[in-house]
């Protein structure tokens, strides 16, 4: 997380093969593209590099097509997607300077599941392999995909699959472990938040997001503590992480016989929020509970700057990195009414940012609307931590 004028995150999504990824990603960046989303946001989504933007989206229109046609499996390589989201006219009434920061990018890198279940071709591949997995390990959140069509073809024994995955998930991040971490430094930037998220959800309409917490809980709890064992030994102040707390429902379309209604999402409009949001919350309640001055807190603390604006439409004073003590005592007194800041309050906050055409504050205080009607929705549920 940059706190400078643009403000960076990232996302990684880990999955195996054929789980999902790339379509998710062809699929989120071709909803963004469609007439109806400039009509509801007060932002664009634009592809920083424009032949990516249109690979992205002719995977979209294929899939739309009368006779769909689906994204080739990733093979080899990565590559990282870098997308601006543009406020829309950013010469409103608030001068820059009233604003934490004046653009928000998301990146997203995209990579062959196959380096998570097998060995590369070679020692070029495996040095790609460690690039990649040190870039996701820069990221704020990342998402574990569990591929519901994988849980439909174990049926009644979902723990054979459940556990593998979660065993290919630790063993990947274990043997990177020595070539990430240099001189076996844990990491401050890395993501403390780690979401279950079911690919394919439109497989399983009957399964609601607490019917899958439960499904992992039960039939694989152990392999989870032992994945957040691992994770932790990559994470300076690993007491600030959560891994499995937070599970979330995704669809990238309705998949039918010869049509694919990519309409029919679920949990894609989460992305955004879940990478510009809900980080900054939790980091500050950490950075609370963390040793004031230490290098974590403050560097968790950056988010308080972005949450004290998000809730009152006013920037804290005080330079970042301030002294965590003084940025903490402004934001916690909000932070503890931003726990029970409920529905109205908050859509109260974003009809006051749209009259004073203040985009950012509109965005952001839509993305935690958006967060929370996904919870009512039970598409997603959120750490209480
Ligand atoms: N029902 C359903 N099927 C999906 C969905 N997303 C992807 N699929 C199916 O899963 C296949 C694989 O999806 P990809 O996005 O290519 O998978 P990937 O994770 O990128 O796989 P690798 O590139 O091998 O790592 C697609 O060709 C679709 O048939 C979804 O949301 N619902
Ligand atoms: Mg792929």
């Amino acid at each position: 997380m940059q706190l400078g004028r643009t403000l960076e995150q990232q996302i990684a999504v880990f999955g195996g093969r054929g789980s999902g990824k790339t379509v998710l990603l062809s699929s989120f960046y071709g909803a963004t593209q469609e007439p109806q989303f400039g009509k509801k946001n007060p932002f664009y989504v634009m592809a920083d590099d424009f032949g990516q933007g249109n690979r992205l989206h002719r995977n979209y229109l294929g899939m739309k097509d009368s006779t769909p046609r689906l994204p080739r499996a990733t093979n080899f390589t990565a590559t990282s997607y870098s997308f601006s989201i543009k406020l829309k006219d950013a010469s409103g009434p608030r001068a820059k300077k009233a604003r934490p920061f004046d653009a928000l990018r998301l990146v997203w890198h995209d990579y062959p599941g196959e380096w998570f279940e097998q060995d590369v071709s070679g020692p070029e591949e495996a040095q790609r392999r460690v690039d990649t997995f040190r870039s996701l390990l820069g990221s704020h959140v990342a998402l574990l995909l569990v591929d519901a069509q994988r849980l439909l073809d174990n049926e009644g024994e979902e723990e054979r699959y459940l556990k593998s995955l979660l065993a290919n998930f630790r063993n990947g991040l274990l043997s990177l472990k020595d070539d990430i971490l240099t001189d076996g430094k844990p990491l401050v930037e890395v993501p403390r938040i780690w979401i279950f998220a079911l690919s394919k959800s439109d497989l399983l309409p009957q399964m609601n997001v607490f019917n899958f917490r439960d499904l992992l809980i039960s039939k694989a709890g152990e392999e989870i503590t032992e994945l957040r064992e691992v994770i932790a030994g990559f994470v300076e102040a690993s007491d600030a992480l959560s891994v499995g707390e937070d599970f979330l429902l995704l669809s990238s379309a309705k998949f039918s016989p010869g049509r694919i209604e990519v309409s029919e999402r679920v949990g894609l409009e989460l992305i955004l929020p879940l990478a510009a949001m809900l980080p900054f919350e939790r980091h500050v309640r950490w950075a609370e509970a963390l040793q004031k001055g230490s290098k974590v807190a403050e560097n968790l603390v950056g988010g308080a700057k972005v949450l004290s604006y998000v809730l009152t439409g006013v920037v804290a004073k005080s330079k970042l990195p301030a002294p965590v003590g003084k940025v903490l005592t402004f934001v916690m007194p909000w932070l503890s009414d931003a726990a029970v800041m409920a529905g109205s309050k908050l859509a109260e906050a974003r009809a006051e940012a749209l009259v004073q055409q203040d985009h950012l504050r509109a965005a952001l205080t839509g993305f935690r609307i958006d967060l929370e009607s996904a919870e009512e929705k039970h598409i997603f549920i959120r750490s209480r931590r």
